[in-house]
């Protein structure tokens, strides 16, 4: 299952995701930490080196930054071309 790193609920940027993921039907592990927690976290650092959230994880072990292109990954396995959204 895919991954997705989030620093806290109140993180918006982290919605869209969620939200293309839910529409999309794709489960998702959210993986939630305080900033002061990913900042004790040196193996994390070392994949998100601009430590900011989300961060999504593949099940091939690759890496998606920023929240439109997350959000546009769970869009493009189901819902882009179905409606005229
Ligand atoms: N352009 C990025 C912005 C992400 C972003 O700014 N996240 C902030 C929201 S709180 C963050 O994770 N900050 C953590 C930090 O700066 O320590 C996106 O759309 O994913």
């Amino acid at each position: 299952m895919v991954k997705l790193y989030t620093n806290g609920a109140g993180n918006i940027f982290t919605h869209s995701g969620l939200i293309a993921a839910h529409l999309a039907g794709t489960p998702v592990e959210v993986v939630m930490k305080t900033n002061d927690e990913w900042k004790a976290d040196k193996e994390h650092q070392k994949i998100n080196v601009t430590m900011k959230f989300p961060l999504l994880e593949l099940d091939d072990g690759k890496f998606i930054f920023e929240s439109t292109a997350i959000a546009a990954h769970f869009a493009r396995k189901s819902l882009m071309g179905k409606t005229a959204f």
